[in-house]
């Protein structure tokens, strides 16, 4: 009766949905990417937080299950979405990665299974991965990231800056983006030093050909601080949070 075995059953059950928080070009206002976040209303207990559930899964055997559903669902999502004509041809789709799949000989067959089978363009398709995920040893980088990239799909850094990673492995690692943790932003308005780690952040990335996406941008002055630090890409609830399929449905039609 443990809430894993509800988990099990809320994923065959369609309990869980995804919500899709859009992402910007912080000078222009265009969508230009979907990140898809999970989301579980239990019948009786109400809305659980990914941040329970994940792990959850991850500790019950079952995170496979729900990264097949979210990654399908996803992907379904957004072509029908293409095929209503609301996405312009280059906007991404994120779907976050649990760090588990980092080393889980069966992830690379499985997302090859759903991107062939729905015929998602992988190059569209970004897989986010926290940077403890990514790095194996001092030295060494995950072949998973290289075998990604041979199907064709983008590979992310997400909550870059928060992980204990040095920063070396990054110049190995042929990711194509790194999103900076959100935590970098948050000060930037009020606080010198604030500022100077996330123009370092930034200036990392775009030397080292990264797309640098900035996550929480909550305010007018923190968008206009980022354009004016060439950082181009952005998400937040300044924009919007995540949304549910028919109010961002909207929102693309708007913007489109
Ligand atoms: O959407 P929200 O900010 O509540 O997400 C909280 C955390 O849960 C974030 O770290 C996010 O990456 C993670 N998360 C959301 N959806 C998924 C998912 O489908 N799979 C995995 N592995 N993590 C997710
Ligand atoms: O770890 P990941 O980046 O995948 O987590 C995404 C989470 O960040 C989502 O759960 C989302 O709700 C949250 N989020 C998105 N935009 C903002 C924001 O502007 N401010 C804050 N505080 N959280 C945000
Ligand atoms: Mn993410
Ligand atoms: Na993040």
């Amino acid at each position: 009766v443990g809430l894993e075995n509800e988990l099990r059953a809320a994923i065959e059950a369609n309990e869980l949905h995804l919500v899709y928080q859009p992402q910007f070009d912080l000078g222009t206002g265009r969508v230009i990417g979907l990140e898809a976040l999970a989301r579980w209303n239990h019948p009786r207990l109400g809305p659980i937080p990914p941040e329970e559930f994940v792990p959850l899964a991850e500790s019950r055997g079952c995170i496979r299950a729900l990264t097949r559903w979210a990654l399908s669902n996803a992907c379904q999502q957004y072509l029908s979405w293409r095929d209503a004509g609301v996405l312009d041809a280059d906007v991404v789709l994120a779907v976050n990665v649990s760090s588990q799949h980092a080393r889980d000989e069966d992830f690379l067959p499985m997302v090859q299974q759903i991107i062939e089978s729905l015929a998602m363009p992988a190059a569209l398709l970004e897989l986010e991965f926290t940077e403890n995920a990514l790095m194996l040893g001092p030295n060494d980088t995950n072949p998973l990231v290289e075998q990604l990239k041979d199907l064709g799909v983008q590979v992310v850094i997400d909550d870059f800056g928060k992980g204990y990673s040095s920063l070396s492995y990054l110049t190995r690692l042929p990711v194509d983006s790194l999103k900076i943790d959100l935590s970098f932003l948050q000060g930037v308005t009020e606080n010198n030093r604030d500022r100077a780690m996330a123009r370092a952040i930034i200036a990392l990335g775009a030397s080292l050909g990264l797309r640098v996406v900035a996550e929480g941008v909550e305010t007018d002055d923190q968008r206009q601080f980022l354009v004016e630090n060439k950082c181009s890409f952005g998400q937040g609830f300044f924009y919007a949070p995540g949304l549910p399929v028919a109010d961002c449905t909207r929102l693309l039609q708007q913007s489109a």
